[in-house]
């Protein structure tokens, strides 16, 4: 059963990509803006425009291919994805290393538009192609002792100039609470735009928790450990004040050197006015996870 969620747009809403990609003469007035076929509010519609493919494979963030937003695009090339085997461990029934195509054999491919909102206060809006997660876990059985589930991106020094240059303690690592995890709107993604994953955006699977900064969504995964204690991530170890475990998008708690409150659409323009961002990053469904919880402190 396909989940529906807040600003819910099915297939039939999602442009073809040919649209997508010529969005701007479609804009510029030729076809009426019908042809956009995105549902809703005008505002609705300004916030769930896609980005271009063009701008989603060369604007990325991937330190093991290096720092610059290019770097990624240019490198990734030489990320071999042959034969990809993904371990998962620790509370699990089912404990193995998977191929990749039997772990996710029977599961279903769902397409899911996506606002993506990066720590550093740029977004876009992906189409992307994934399983639930849910799927994934219940598939391989976790245990009822497992509270948290912890990720692990590829290492292939010879392949990632970023890893021979130490930009971060590798291998990259992520977490989530179980509850989290096991939420309708995480996915693994394997595509965009019905097309596969390019190297450069995480290929071949590689997690999107839409309403985290876009650290959380961890590239390139090759192990999943279920686990009953948060496990360590990257961004944390690398500065524990800046970034936290839990990394919710909250326009009202500023990171310690500039503003959350708003964020630069990227392919928006250089003059184009910024745009505020949204609590959750506009997935309020997820609040009830943290009630209770003070946001500011658990940030
Ligand atoms: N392994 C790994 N995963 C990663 C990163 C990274 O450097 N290495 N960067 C993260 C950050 S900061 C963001 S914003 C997103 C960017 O995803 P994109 O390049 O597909 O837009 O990937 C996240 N996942
Ligand atoms: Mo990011």
């Amino acid at each position: 059963m396909a989940y529906r969620w807040t600003n819910d747009l099915t297939r039939a809403d999602i442009t073809p990509k040919s649209a997508y990609l010529n969005r701007r003469q479609i804009l510029a007035g030729t076809v009426g803006l019908g042809a956009i076929g995105i549902a809703g509010s005008a505002s609705a519609q300004d916030a769930l425009e896609p980005n271009t493919l063009e701008e989603i494979r060369t604007y990325n963030n991937y330190y093991e291919f290096g720092v610059g937003k290019n770097d990624p695009a240019q490198n990734a090339h030489q990320l071999d994805t042959s034969n990809w085997t993904v371990k998962i461990d620790g509370l699990v029934d089912n404990p193995g290393d998977y191929a990749l195509a039997d772990l996710l054999s029977g599961l279903s491919v769902e397409d899911r538009l996506y606002r993506f909102r990066c720590v550093e206060a740029w977004s876009m809006v992906i189409p992307w192609n994934g399983i639930e997660l849910a799927d994934i876990l219940n598939k391989v059985g976790v245990q009822s002792s497992a509270k948290y589930v912890a990720f692990e991106t590829v290492v292939q020094p010879d392949n990632m100039i970023g890893v021979r240059n130490r930009v971060l303690d590798f291998p990259y690592v992520e977490g989530l609470r179980l509850d989290e995890a096991m939420h309708p709107l995480t996915i693994m993604a394997t595509g965009i735009y019905d097309e596969p994953l390019a190297n450069q955006n995480g290929a071949p699977m590689r997690l999107v928790v839409p309403w985290k900064y876009g650290f959380k969504s961890i590239k390139s995964i090759v192990r999943i450990t279920l686990t009953d204690e948060e496990p360590p991530i990257s961004w944390n170890k690398a500065n524990r004040r800046e970034y936290g475990f839990y990394s919710n998008v909250n326009p009202t708690v500023d990171h310690p050197r500039w503003s959350q409150a708003t964020e630069r659409r990227v392919g928006g323009g250089l003059f184009a006015s910024r745009q505020d961002t949204l609590m959750f990053n506009g997935y309020p469904e997820v609040a009830s996870l943290y009630e209770g919880m003070d946001l500011s402190e658990f940030f």
